[in-house]
Parts: structure tokens; C-alpha cells; sequence
């Protein structure tokens, strides 16, 4: 049963014909010019890979009349985050030789390599599959990279939760051979077995991208609200553990189409672990039968929800999962954490959570930074990596006799230690946009070390220093870092200006609303300080900004 009716996208098309995510991609790849044709640039991204160019130099060349500098990026997806010292190097040694020298770590906890040329995308797929890696459905209309808070990995006493976004990854991963044969195993495509796809995929896969998170039951640094699907550990007094499910979250919104709108998940049953597959499963095959596959702006799922209403949504889950779902049990939030700092785990070992700057591990000059700092440490010390939605960095399963010796390390690279940060700095967030990004509209990781000592710099002036206040900026509504749910959302309108998004939930539970647009960077602290001043005066002890301004200012 199709909702939609009308007449479907070209992506749509493009996919039905794709032979399952083949198309032109092999020959596209193979030309020795910069660039991939138009249908192979939709194709490309279910192989986690997205046709940019330079932005930077786009103008100056267009009127030169040159060719765009034309630059691939490449998504690799990290079920969990969790990367061994290994993964690690082979990543570190990728951003050297095919990509521009640095590792993206996304708010995802994924992986993403910026600046990779055509002929650098078969060896960089070559390198990540030795290490059992894949950028395969990290990006396209699939079930996306499943996020999990890094406490879960570390601390779980329940053993079937370490594996779960692995288990997640490798359940959802569509099963087309397209990839191998494409990009890891040359041309394969004379003698290949007979393309076949998922059920919950079909040949026209999902209608756009899908998200699924996995929540610490204490905390919600995956903002597991803001997802597609999400799963909360929790215990049913006769099923015994189990998961808490929520459904049809998602942020994005666009400018130009005033019916797009960013949706918190609603809480939809509780399964056990038996039962998870399969209430996914329904719940993709009535996204895959119900989205709109009409328009690509509201193709999300949270457009279903919210279209059909509630009940009628879980009705059809319900159908295809072929049973009544029960009710959720109460759902409960304390703040995120940053996971920042040392901290010690269940088994005795010790993690450092370091932070990293919207995410870009990179050096300050040659053989010293935080790439340095993180190679070597991955050469010497037998660690495990994970990457945070906050775009930072774990290392895990430290000896705790090691501690001193990691510090040391760190210090001598210049990476500072989280008692050292600004509360701002310590949270902030923004996604790559300029000048990589196709639909930004404003800068946001290049801006945001400026906009932090702009915030940090009004907190001070008020006496507010120790006080905590979640930041995130984006360069377009698309809201890639959250924007939506922050405390402060700082969101690209035009090239110089940003629309103002306050009174988040530091635990991500409640949307920010607009509050002011159009707003230039360095007029942002004039906005802020008359309700900065109003939260030192009127707020209850301890009562986070975003809670106060949706208690007092906007109620
Ligand atoms: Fe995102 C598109 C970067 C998380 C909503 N996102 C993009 C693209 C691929 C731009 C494009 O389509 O041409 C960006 C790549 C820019 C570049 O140069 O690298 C991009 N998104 C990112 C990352 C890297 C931001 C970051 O700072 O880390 C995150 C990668 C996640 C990952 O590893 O898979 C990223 N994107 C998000 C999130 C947050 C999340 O998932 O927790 C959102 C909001 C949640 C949601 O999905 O609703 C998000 N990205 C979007 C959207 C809006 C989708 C929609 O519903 O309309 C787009 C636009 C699109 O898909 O066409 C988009
Ligand atoms: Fe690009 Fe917009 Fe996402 Fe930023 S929020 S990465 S500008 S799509």
C-alpha cells in the first residue's frame, strides 16, 4: 500500500534501475576525469561516497571559466564508534595518503575523509575492507550508522548489549555485492551470482536515509529523540531486559519548504532482545511502503508519523510486524554526558575522553597535534578507540598504569586536558559545512573556535564562567549537529547571518525555538545577554539555560 501518490523522483528511478546499486558506476569510476555523472553521484552515495567540490574556489574558477576543483568525500561507517588500534592506524594512514590529512569524526560516530580525489576512492576501499571496514551504507536510502553511547561498550553488565550496533550494522547492511565488486574487487560484474536485495529494501530501498541510536538509560549523549528509531535499555518486571522503543525522530528541515519541521521520537513499545529484529524490520518495511517517495524534502519517516497521527502509524507497524505491540515502559533523562576525562570502568581499566573540535583530528603543524598524539598512542598502548556523538574521542581500556604515560603524551602534543576547557568549548558542536559541504549555506566548523569565545566571552562578563551552556551551529537548517535540540542552535540563513534556536533540553527532550533570524555572528552575545542575565537572576539553583528559558521565556 502506497500513501503517496503521484509521480515518484528521478532518484527513485534511478535506483529501480540501478541493478541494485550498480548503474554506471564502475565505468564513471574509471574515466580518468575528475568528476562521475549525475545518476552516478545518487548511486555513489550508498557507497558512503559524495561528489563535492571546493567551494572555496568555485567562483574564482567558474569565472576563470575552469572546471570546478572537483573532490570526493567518504563517509566510513563505525557501528558504535568502536575502533581498534589497528582500524585506527589504517584510518590515520588513509588521511595521509588518499584524503587531505585530517579525520573527520562525525556527530555519528562515524568517520568521514574530505578531499579524496576520483582515482584515491578504489584504494581507499581496498585499505578499509583489509581492516574490516566499510564505507558501504554509510550514507544513501539505508539504515544509516547506528550510534551507542560509548558508556554501554565500556561499562554494560548485560553482555548482549557490547555487540548490539554491530549486531544492528550487520542485520540492516543491504546485501547487494555491488561494492566489492565496484570498488574492492575490480569489475566483477561478467560473472557475478544474481543481484538480490533485503525485503525491508526491496530494489527502490528505503525512501531516504534511516537512524537508528541506542541510548544509555541514564543519559542521552546519542540524542536518541532525534532518531528515526531508537532503543532505550530497560527492564520489564515479568519480560525481564530489554529495550524501550522510540520512533520518528529526526531534525532536518528546509528553507524553502515550509512543511519540513524537526520531530521529537515518540515512545512506541517495549521488546526484548528476542524481539528487536523484528519490530525494526516492521518498523523499515512500513517506512519503505508508506514514506514519499514523491518529494525528497519530506521523504523522512517522521513525516509519516506525524501525517497519519500516531495511532494510525503504530497501527501499520503493528500489521507488518503481525501482532499488538505492547506499551512503552516511563521514559526518564538525566543530562548528556561528554564522557570527557578520565574515568574508571567496571573491569578496573581507565578511560580518557579527549576533546576534538567539531570533530577534525588533524595536527597544527607536521608530527604534532592531535593526530600525532592519537597515533601514537595507538601504536604504544593496547587501547580501544570510540567515537562520541559529541564528535570526540574515547580511549578506552586504558591500563590504569598507563594513565601517567598517556597524559604525558598528550601534553607534549598540545592537546589539552578537559578541566582545561571552557564549559562552552567543552560541548560545543558544528558540522564541516564551507568548504566542502554542497548545501551550506554559512560557515560553521571553520566559525565556531570564534562563536565559542564570543559565548564563553558573555558567560564571563556575567559571572556565569562555570556554567554550562550546550552550543551547536550548523551552516544550513539541515541540522547535521543538532542543532534543533541544543540550548543554543546557531543555524545558517544567508552567507553572513544565522537564524538563533534556544531552550533545548541539555538531555535532549525538548526542541529549541526560533528565537531571533537573521542574526550576525558578532551580534549573537548582544542577543544572548539580556537572557543570560535574566537566567543568573531568575534561575533556580542549578537549572540549566534551556530549562530555564523553556520554564520562564518562552514557557
Ligand atoms: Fe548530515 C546531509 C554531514 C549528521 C541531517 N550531512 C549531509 C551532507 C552529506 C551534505 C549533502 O547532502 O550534500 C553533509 C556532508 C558535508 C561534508 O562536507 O562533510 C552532512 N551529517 C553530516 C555530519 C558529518 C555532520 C558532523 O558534523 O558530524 C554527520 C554525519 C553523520 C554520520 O556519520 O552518518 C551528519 N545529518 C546529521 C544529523 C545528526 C544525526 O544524525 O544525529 C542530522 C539531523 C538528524 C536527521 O537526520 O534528521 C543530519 N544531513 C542531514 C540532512 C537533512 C535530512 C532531512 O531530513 O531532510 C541532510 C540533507 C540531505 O540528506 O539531503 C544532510
Ligand atoms: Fe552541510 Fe547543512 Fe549538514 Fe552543515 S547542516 S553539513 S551545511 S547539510
Amino acid at each position: 500500500m502506497a500513501l503517496i501518490e503521484g509521480s515518484h523522483t528521478a532518484e527513485e528511478d534511478i535506483k529501480r534501475s540501478s541493478d541494485f546499486l550498480r548503474g554506471d558506476l564502475s565505468s564513471d569510476i574509471a574515466r580518468s576525469d575528475a568528476s562521475v555523472s549525475g545518476g552516478s553521484e545518487h548511486l555513489l552515495k550508498f557507497h558512503g561516497i559524495y561528489a563535492q567540490d571546493n567551494r572555496d574556489v568555485r567562483r574564482e574558477r567558474s569565472l576563470a571559466g575552469e572546471s570546478l576543483e572537483y573532490i570526493f568525500m567518504v563517509r566510513v561507517a563505525i557501528p558504535g564508534g568502536k575502533l581498534s588500534t589497528e582500524q585506527w592506524l589504517a584510518l590515520d594512514a588513509v588521511a595521509s595518503d588518499i584524503a587531505d590529512g585530517t579525520i573527520r569524526l562525525t556527530t555519528r560516530q562515524a568517520v568521514q575523509f574530505h578531499g579524496v580525489l576520483k582515482q584515491g576512492l578504489r584504494p581507499m576501499a581496498h585499505e578499509l575492507d583489509a581492516r574490516l571496514m566499510t564505507s558501504f551504507g554509510a550514507c544513501g536510502d539505508v539504515v544509516r550508522n547506528t550510534v551507542m553511547c560509548p558508556d554501554l561498550l565500556s561499562n554494560a553488565t548485560d553482555r548482549r548489549l557490547l555487540d548490539m550496533a554491530d549486531r544492528i550494522a550487520a542485520t540492516f547492511k543491504p546485501t547487494t555485492n555491488a561494492h566489492w565488486e565496484i570498488f574492492v574487487n575490480g569489475d566483477k560484474s561478467a560473472s557475478r551470482e544474481p543481484a538480490s536485495e533485503h525485503s525491508f529494501y526491496g530494489a527502490t530501498y528505503l525512501p531516504r536515509k534511516f537512524k537508528i541510536a541506542i541510548a544509555n538509560p541514564h543519559e542521552n549523549c546519542v540524542d536518541v529523540l532525534a532518531q528515526d528509531l531508537g532503543l532505550i535499555p530497560a527492564t520489564h518486571d515479568s519480560l525481564g531486559e530489554g529495550f524501550n522503543v522510540v520512533v520518528a525522530g529526526g531534525l532536518g528541515r528546509s528553507y524553502a519548504q515550509p512543511d519540513t519541521f524537526a520531530r521529537l521520537a515518540d515512545p512506541l513499545t517495549f521488546v526484548t532482545h528476542e524481539e528487536v529484529n523484528d519490530v525494526i524490520r516492521a518498523v523499515l518495511a512500513t517506512y519503505r511502503d508508506l514514506g514519499d517517495r514523491t518529494n525528497r524534502r519530506r521523504a523522512r519517516m517522521k513525516y509519516v508519523a506525524a501525517d497519519l497521527g500516531l495511532a494510525p502509524f503504530r497501527a501499520q507497524i503493528e500489521q507488518r510486524y503481525g501482532r499488538a505491540l505492547r506499551p512503552a515502559l516511563p521514559l526518564a533523562f538525566e543530562d548528556a554526558d561528554d564522557h570527557l576525562g578520565w574515568r574508571t570502568n567496571a573491569d578496573g581499566s581507565c578511560q580518557l575522553g579527549v576533546r576534538v573540535g567539531a570533530g577534525r583530528v588533524g595536527d597544527v603543524t607536521e608530527g604534532h597535534g592531535l593526530r600525532s598524539a592519537l597515533r601514537e598512542i595507538a601504536e604504544s598502548f593496547d587501547v580501544t578507540f570510540l567515537i562520541t556523538a559529541q564528535q570526540d574521542i574515547v580511549i578506552s581500556k586504558v591500563a590504569p598504569s598507563d594513565r601517567e604515560t598517556i597524559d604525558a603524551l598528550l601534553a607534549t602534543h598540545g592537546v589539552r586536558r578537559a578541566d582545561e576547557l571552557g564549559t562552552v568549548e567543552r560541548s560545543a558542536l558544528a558540522c564541516p559545512a564551507l568548504p566542502t559541504c554542497g548545501q551550506a549555506l554559512a560557515e560553521a566548523e571553520r566559525k565556531l573556535p570564534d562563536l565559542v569565545s564570543l559565548v564563553q566571552g558573555e558567560l564571563d562578563a556575567n559571572g556565569l564562567t562555570k556554567r554550562r551552556l550546550q552550543l551547536r551551529m550548523t551552516g544550513c537548517p539541515n541540522g547535521c549537529a543538532r542543532p534543533a535540540v541544543a540550548e543554543v542552535g546557531v543555524v545558517g540563513r544567508t552567507k553572513n547571518s544565522y537564524d538563533l534556536y534556544l531552550g533545548g533540553g541539555p538531555r535532549g527532550d525538548r526542541l529549541a525555538s526560533l528565537y531571533q533570524e537573521k542574526v550576525k555572528l558578532d551580534d549573537i552575545p548582544g542577543v544572548l545577554r539580556p537572557l543570560l542575565e535574566r537566567w543568573k537572576l531568575e534561575g533556580l539553583a542549578d537549572e540549566s539555560f534551556g530549562d530555564f528559558f523553556g520554564r520562564v521565556v518562552e514557557p
